[in-house]
């Protein structure tokens, strides 16, 4: 096997963000790109020499001469084996699954997740390790500081490897094992979940289901379990195939995004069940006939209801959700006597406290829940857990969680989103926003008393290991909270979110829409950070 040794030099724009390095399609294509980043990873990783990963992504656009590159580079590389599943997909908590499983000593996941796919859009690269999850702070600080200082990069001269063709093949050095992307995590599944219950509530009509596959990954996942395994009709699945650049659309389970569940879920034809998930698999969102769940209250019903379901019948050690994400998990968490985590906006932060055995359950308030039985969030596995539940509890959504609110009240929430903002502008907000935060404490605002105003920071309770600058949050005493942060997923410009949530323990106002309920708080955010006044805009571009 020929080894080419190729000179090149570093890009300075190769820092991880919140979940792995995400960029246009055309700057991955520059020469040496990828292989810059890919050679990074692999030289941030001691004792890779003889060791298996797993190798595969969302399927956008890109995925296959990515996939090819890297199997080059990984043979030159000493890597001894790659799992890559077949036609170069995984799902995101697939790819976290076969990772544990298999034992493999890490994997390299091709994904920018949300982000719109197609040459003129994005792609996106991450490294996970041996737990499954994404790689610590530590480790991609350690990467960014060998991109900075790149000289040369190794590739294998091999022919590029048949993806799709099941079966174990040698190539050069290395052995490459093609699997199928779905049959492990369906297995998994069918571990976690009371099968036999859904397929009699399927089969007999209780449920009916739609869930939208936005032209992305979860495509066949869904099609598999829920269609072939748990015997829903095959039209319960739209936008089932998936596509490189997912049909044009927004792979985000959102309403904004998702107009063609939300649409069916508020018609008079609506399902019992409706969601949806994003690019890679790893988001969800839970609707039922004429009401979507906010991810943050999903999180709570299920840290709730865990006991409902047969893997976590004997109870959760713990939970745990972003900063950001609602504290309407904390309820139940202080009803329940359960450790109740606060991490910074990203999955990687919930590694430790799961491998530790302190939480079981996590999630955040973009469309994110998962639990221990991978280290990512889990897509599938939400919307199967709350079929499971309305199966066990015999209820429709819409009862379930008003039943939740009534039993611990309601955290009335949402998020503003200001895409694409000026880089200079959205620091210059940020800026005057820290400039604020130390005279607030004290101060009455209406009906609102700041409580706290600071600039999160999270020691890691495992290893101690400290993240600074995860956002500004401004506490009031009645319980309120907004929270204001810049995007690490974004490619363009800076994206601006801003986080709103009031505590509602009155059951006759449970029925409020959050933007009234919130519009106080809303004006009120506008006011410290003044993104309106300040780029012009006179709306977020979504509210979730
Ligand atoms: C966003 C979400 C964050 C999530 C991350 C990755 O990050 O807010 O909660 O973990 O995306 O999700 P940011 O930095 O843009 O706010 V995914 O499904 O894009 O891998
Ligand atoms: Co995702």
């Amino acid at each position: 096997m020929q080894i080419d040794i190729i000179t090149t030099t570093p890009f300075d724009d190769q820092k991880p963000g919140t979940s792995g390095l995400r960029k246009k399609v055309t700057v991955f294509q520059q020469a040496n790109y990828l292989e810059n980043f890919v050679q990074s990873i692999f030289n941030s990783l001691d004792d890779l020499k003889g060791k298996t990963l797993v190798l595969g992504g969302d399927g956008r656009y890109y995925n296959r001469q990515a996939i090819q590159t890297i199997i080059k580079m990984a043979a030159a590389n000493d890597v001894a084996g790659l799992i890559i599943g077949q036609g170069g997909l995984f799902s995101t908590p697939a790819a976290s699954n076969i990772i544990r499983k298999y034992q493999a000593f890490g994997g390299i996941v091709l994904s920018a997740s949300h982000n719109p796919g197609g040459p003129d859009e994005d792609f996106g690269i991450k490294y996970n390790v041996s737990n499954g999850g994404p790689a610590p702070e530590k480790f991609t600080d350690a990467l960014f500081e060998n991109t900075k200082t790149i000289k040369e990069y190794k590739i294998a001269k091999i022919d590029d490897v048949d993806l799709d063709q099941i079966g174990e093949q040698q190539t050069g050095n290395i052995k490459i094992n093609i699997v199928d992307s779905v049959a492990d995590y369906a297995e998994l599944m069918a571990q976690i979940f009371d099968f036999d219950l859904l397929k009699s509530c399927i089969g007999s009509g209780y449920i009916s289901l739609c869930f939208d596959a936005m032209h992305a990954i979860t495509g066949p996942y869904a099609k598999h379990i829920l269609v072939d395994v748990l015997g829903a009709s095959p039209d319960s699945i739209i936008n089932a195939e998936p596509k490189e650049d997912f049909g044009g659309g927004h792979p985000d389970p959102n309403m904004a995004h998702a107009k063609e569940l939300t649409e069916i879920m508020f018609s008079d034809q609506a399902p019992t069940f409706g969601a949806a998930s994003d690019g890679d698999g790893d988001r969800n969102m839970v609707m039922g006939a004429g009401i979507f769940v906010t991810p943050s209250d999903s999180l709570a019903i299920i840290a709730a209801n865990a006991k409902s379901i047969p893997a976590y019948s004997k109870g959760i050690s713990g939970v745990a959700r972003s900063m950001p994400t609602s504290q309407a998990v904390d309820r139940v968490a202080a009803k329940q006597n359960l450790a109740c985590f606060e991490t910074p906006t990203g999955w990687k932060y919930f590694g430790n406290l799961l491998d530790a055995g302190k939480i079981t359950i996590c999630g955040e308030e973009s469309f994110g829940t998962g639990s221990d039985h991978v280290r990512e969030k889990d897509g599938l596995w939400a919307v199967l857990f709350w079929l499971n539940l309305v199966a066990r509890r015999r209820q429709p959504v819409a009862e379930i969680v008003q039943e939740h609110w009534r039993q611990y009240g309601r955290d009335i929430y949402c998020r503003h989103d200001y895409e694409a903002v000026d880089a200079k502008i959205a620091n210059e907000i940020f800026d005057h926003l820290k400039q604020q935060l130390s005279g607030l404490a004290g101060q009455s605002f209406g009906e609102n008393t700041v409580d706290y105003a600071d600039i999160f920071s999270y020691t890691d309770p495992v290893d101690q290991s400290v993240s600074h600058n995860q956002g500004i949050r401004i506490g009031f005493t009645n319980g309120s909270r907004m929270v204001f942060r810049l995007s690490g997923t974004g490619t363009v410009g800076a994206t601006l979110r801003i986080y709103l949530e009031k505590f509602e323990a009155d059951a006759d106002k449970h029925d409020q829409d959050a933007q009234e309920a919130l519009a106080e708080l809303i004006e009120l955010a506008e006011q410290f950070c003044q993104v309106k006044q300040r780029t012009g805009r006179t709306a977020p571009d979504v509210i979730t």
